[in-house]
């Protein structure tokens, strides 16, 4: 099976109750980006990438697409399978991963259909249909989180990720103080994000000020060299998120023993391919992670989903989708969504969902 038409798609995802905020950057709409790939046999594939605006990290909607179009014409005629289609890409355009997601995506989603396997199955088999997500909060009030925290917790999600960062740092211990106090003793998770937002100086600070309290911080600062210069001084785990760019950056995290564990993107990574690679770094080194969406629709949310399936538990620090942050589906009739803090995997072959393409309007190039 081979790809016989691509086609590109740029559509405006509605945000609920916006801005979402992170110390660098703020979420009032979404441009995301879909591909669709018809390939020889008739079976079409799906893949979806959506950068959260230009500043969250080193990608924008627009570079998507013109990563995409740079790589469409010499895609056209590659086998539908996982590694060729990877191996093609970085022949025909270097980096640019989370563009190159799109196209990993729609190829295991063909895969599957054409087969008549789910992508988990792709990916080596789910563990469960069940799988646990967290709730990540804005950058707020300390009040205010704290309350969002216990009516997550009653939801039923096993995990809160907070949003530290870009102001004083005393309003951060107090949020975190607040928020611990809400959730202790009720099994629920916490992470600390700061998403690169604080000082090497505010880590020590937060770090040695809240010894009692047992969060992991994710990506408090913004390079892998102030990672390096705090590691040896903070008692709490540390979680790479931002800096985790692509495999070598990762094996090297692993390798001089700088993290705990990883926020990842399947599209920062540049698709289920290599997620499955990091998937099983980090089992080999018992390693947590997270298998995120990077913003975007039911697309990749049910990517997410499928390699999120295939975490082993004792690793899974869940699946976290845009959804609760966005309107509206692609696929009214089997919509990926959180329930009590946990999604259901997409039954059916490839990622089991059919997006109502009429949604999407015309492409804005094809080949
Ligand atoms: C909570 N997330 C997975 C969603 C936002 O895009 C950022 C992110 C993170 O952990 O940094
Ligand atoms: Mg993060």
């Amino acid at each position: 099976m081979k790809i016989k038409k691509l086609e590109i798609y740029s559509y405006d995802l509605p945000v609920k109750n916006g801005p979402y905020s992170m110390a660098n950057a703020e979420v009032w709409t979404l441009d995301t980006t879909l591909v669709k790939i018809t390939t020889d046999t008739g079976v079409v594939g799906w893949g979806e990438t959506c950068p959260v605006g230009p500043t969250y990290a080193e990608a924008h909607a627009g570079g998507a697409r013109a990563a995409l179009i740079e790589m469409a014409p010499g895609l056209i005629g590659t086998e539908v399978l996982p590694l060729k289609v990877q191996r093609k890409m970085t022949s025909l355009l270097n980096g640019h991963n989370y563009a190159k997601a799109a196209i990993d995506i729609a190829t295991h989603d063909a895969l599957g259909k054409y087969t008549g396997l789910p992508v988990a199955d792709l990916l080596g088999g789910a563990v469960t249909d069940r799988i646990p997500s967290y709730f990540a909060t804005g950058v707020g009030e300390p009040d205010e989180i704290a309350k969002l925290a216990s009516e997550k917790q009653a939801e039923g999600y096993p995990r809160i990720q907070i949003k530290v960062g870009g102001r004083p740092i005393e309003i951060d211990i107090e949020v975190i103080t607040k928020v611990w106090e809400k959730i202790e003793g009720t099994g629920m998770r916490l992470a600390v994000d700061g998403n690169r937002g604080w000082t090497t100086r505010d880590v020590l600070r937060v770090s040695r000020e809240l010894l009692h309290i047992p969060f992991i911080i994710e990506q408090p600062c913004n390079t892998v060299q102030d990672l390096e210069k705090i590691r040896p001084q903070v008692q709490h785990a540390i979680y790479m998120d931002e800096n985790s760019v692509d495999l070598p950056t990762i094996i090297q995290a692993v390798g001089r023993e700088l993290v705990d564990g990883f926020g990842m993107k399947v599209t920062r990574i540049g698709g289920l391919h290599p997620m499955q690679t990091v998937r099983d770094i980090c089992e080999a080194r018992s390693l947590p992670h997270t298998c995120d969406d990077a913003w975007g629709g039911d697309v990749i949310a049910s990517a997410c989903a499928h390699i999120g399936a295939t975490v082993s538990p004792r690793l899974s620090e869940g699946v976290w989708l845009a959804q609760p942050y966005i309107q509206g589906h692609y696929d009214v009739k089997n919509p990926v969504k959180i329930d009590g803090g946990y999604i259901s995997l997409p039954t059916g072959p490839g990622l089991g969902i059919d997006p109502d393409e009429a949604k999407f309007g015309e492409p804005v190039a094809f080949f």
